[in-house]
């Protein structure tokens, strides 16, 4: 029996599987991991309800270490996953999980369109600059100058700016810097680099972008609290049944 049947308090170990994280030691998955099952128990929503969904790479094993459902599924698509289930069953709590490639790369025009739809999930993207599971390979937020094997001298590309194009596509999002000590040792500094941000959070996406544009990008806390209402699930939804539009179809 676990906690949520025998009534018992849900705690963050209500949460996790018993699967074991293989990422490196020190990588920055393992707080957001510990921060996602701390959340989830303070809202108390039991671990049958909520489903983790998420494309590939270290950050996207997440579903496999939480006990709740999850969907490992293809690279970049998480996203497009996720609407489609929140939609079937607006009833779940939908989490997504993932990195700067999966979310910004290959999955980047998922990303405009779940910001713009706003369908009522949270995105957690853990943003290390750096394709971490494939050893290395720059990624849309590394700094045009990252010096490395696979990019030397850097890719001279100036990088993308996540919050302010999801602040531009309509969004409320959650980013995580979160360090790859393996690919970017440099990250390790990142820890004393951070600091609260200055200012109080505002609701005003354009003054929000400009903070963030003008800032050192280590503000942390809540930056911007958007009010945009998510997409109302029963929008134009009629029960047909698929017997309806083969009709429909009929030659
Ligand atoms: C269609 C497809 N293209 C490429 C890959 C190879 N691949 C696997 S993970 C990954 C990038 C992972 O980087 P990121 O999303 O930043 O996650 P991290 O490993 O850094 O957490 C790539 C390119 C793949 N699995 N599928
Ligand atoms: S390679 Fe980087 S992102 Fe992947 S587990 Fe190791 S430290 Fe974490």
């Amino acid at each position: 029996m676990n906690d949520t049947a025998a009534g018992a308090a849900l705690t963050a170990q209500s949460y996790k599987s018993s699967y074991k994280p293989i990422w490196c030691p020190g990588c920055g998955d393992y707080s957001v991991l510990s921060s996602i099952t701390k959340a989830l128990a303070m809202i108390a929503v039991p671990p049958e309800q909520v489903v983790v969904v998420s494309g590939i790479g270290c950050s996207s094993r997440i579903p496999a270490y939480t006990s709740c459902y999850g969907f490992h599924g293809v690279h970049g698509r998480a996203l497009a996953a996720a609407t489609g289930l929140k939609v079937a069953r607006p009833d779940l709590t939908v989490l997504v999980t993932g990195g700067d490639g999966d979310g910004y790369s290959i999955g980047g025009n998922h990303f405009l369109h779940a910001c713009r739809r706003n369908v009522d999930l949270t995105y957690i993207v853990m943003d290390n600059h750096v394709y971490g599971m494939t050893k290395g390979q720059p990624s849309p937020t590394t700094e045009p100058d990252w010096d490395s094997k696979l990019s030397p001298g850097g890719t001279g590309v100036r990088s993308f700016h996540p919050l302010v194009i999801a602040l531009a596509s309509g969004a409320n999002f959650v980013e995580v810097l979160s360090p790859c000590v393996t690919f970017r040792p440099d990250q390790r500094e990142w820890k004393k680099q951070v600091h609260p941000a200055p200012v109080a959070a505002t609701d005003d996406p354009a003054r929000a972008a400009r903070r963030i544009m003008t800032d050192d990008g280590f503000n942390i806390g809540v930056l911007y609290a958007g009010n945009r209402s998510p997409y109302p699930m029963h929008r134009g939804s009629t029960q047909s049944m698929p017997s309806d539009l083969e009709a429909e179809f009929e030659l």
